[in-house]
């Protein structure tokens, strides 16, 4: 099948889904295609946190009802520290700014469906295996389907690469054209979701000999927690009973405060930074993870994607109303200083939260500049303030062109 349209959207996760909304509520003809199963994206359980700007843009495009509604307002988080715990609240540091716990796979459910109310057209079980043309007028985008089922081609004005760091897009792109900027960490962080109630209502954040101890708010019955753990560690090396005593051991938890529940997801995380520039080649346009991967720490990752997604919608939809292409040519520029400033935040809190390996020449050294930082965000105001103003992230919204 061959269809026409004026933008492929390649993915449907929170990038590709916020873009297909705007371009539909504007009246841009747009499809969007996504590599796996509805039942398969709308049960992926990823973040959980955003921020004040991605709800104010959610919320601007009548796709922030239920978020509002179900989820939770946070405006504090807490460091533990050998027994000793602090809070700090970043909500009265930054003047009423603060996030919303509302779990990813959920927002990605409201987006599919007011997407697909609106009339949208959205074909799953589509990978997309080829985008052709990038550098000429029509671009065409291609898809093989699993089965016998017929393959699609949708040819268009623009693409729009939402489709994740191991996505088709931004590999479509001839060799030497984009500059990829990455580091691995040498950390790994157990990525758990347990069928526990939280314990308490903020973010913890545990510095501990053993490592690092994260306990990340999700629903009232279900909770994220983090353990630091080796680079190239197993899930199969934490059997339930290591994890709950590793949990309890560094949040300074007993099992009363803290209750042991099944554990239903298991995951060593890659930590890696990656940022690739520029974020777009010819008529291709790449968002969110596509275009860059950032470490857990500090709750950025699902918020990029959302400001890519609005940064881009903004555009084309000048570009739509005649301003020409100067609006997207600009695309990756405008992206990028808020790309940075959420990659230092990152791998600012990964060394703050993170015991350095033991062993190595400096690692005391490191460990005492770990607790100077603690220090000074438990004890100066102005310290806490700038960690308060990058974690809950600006309130810059994109202007029209
Ligand atoms: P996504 O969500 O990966 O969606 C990309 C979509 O593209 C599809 N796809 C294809 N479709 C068609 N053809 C192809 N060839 C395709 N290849 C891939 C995929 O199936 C998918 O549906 O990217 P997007 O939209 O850029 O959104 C990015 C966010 O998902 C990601 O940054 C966050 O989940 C990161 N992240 C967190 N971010 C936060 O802001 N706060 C957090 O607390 C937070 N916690 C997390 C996280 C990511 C995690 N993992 C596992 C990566 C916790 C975890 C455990």
């Amino acid at each position: 099948m061959r269809l026409g349209t004026r933008v492929a959207i390649v993915g449907a996760g929170p990038a590709g889904l916020a873009l297909a909304n705007v371009l539909q509520q504007a009246g841009i003809d747009c499809v969007v295609v996504e590599r796996q199963s509805r039942a398969y994206v709308e049960a992926r359980a990823r973040a959980g946190v955003l921020e004040h700007r991605t709800v104010e843009f959610l919320n601007d495009h009548g796709l922030a009802d239920r978020l509002l509604a179900e989820g939770a307002r946070h405006g504090s988080c807490e460091f533990r520290h050998l027994g000793e715990r602090f809070s700090v609240r970043y909500r009265d540091l930054t003047g009423g700014r603060e996030h919303h716990v509302y779990p990813q796979q959920f927002l990605v459910r409201d987006l599919i469906s007011a997407y697909l109310a609106g009339g949208g057209q959205l074909f799953f079980s589509h990978p997309a295996v080829a985008l052709d043309g990038l550098d000429g007028d029509r671009p065409v985008l291609r898809c093989q389907p699993d089965g016998d089922a017929e393959p699609l081609e949708l040819e268009c004005d623009f693409v729009a690469g939402c489709d994740g760091f191991y996505g088709a897009s931004r590999q479509a792109v001839p060799a030497g054209r984009l500059r990829a900027y990455e580091k691995q960490h040498e950390f790994g962080w157990l990525a758990l979701l347990a069928e526990t109630p939280p314990a308490g209502d903020e973010i913890i954040y545990a510095l501990h000999e053993d490592g690092f101890a994260g306990h990340m708010l999700r629903t009232p019955s279900v909770t994220r927690f983090y353990l630091q753990c080796p680079v190239g560690d197993h899930p199969e090396n934490w059997p339930d009973q290591r994890i709950w005593s590793a949990l309890h051991r560094r949040l300074g938890m007993t099992d009363a405060e803290l209750a042991p529940g099944p554990i239903t997801e298991k995951n060593v995380l890659d930590m890696r930074s990656f940022v690739v520039e520029p974020m777009q080649y010819g008529r291709l346009f790449l968002a969110g993870d596509a275009a860059h991967i950032i470490t857990p720490a500090g709750g950025k990752g699902m918020n990029l994607a959302l400001a890519d997604a609005e940064e881009l919608a903004t555009r084309l939809l000048a570009h739509y109303r005649g301003a020409g292409t100067h609006a997207l040519d600009g695309y990756s520029a405008a992206c990028l200083p808020r790309i940075w400033q959420a990659q230092e935040f990152s791998h600012w809190m990964l060394h703050l939260l993170h015991s350095p390996a033991a062993g190595q020449d400096d690692s005391a050294f490191l460990h005492r500049l770990q607790l100077s930082r603690l220090t000074q965000l438990r004890d100066s105001p102005a310290y806490s303030t700038m960690f308060s103003d990058s974690y809950v992230g600006s309130s810059g919204r994109p202007t029209a062109h």
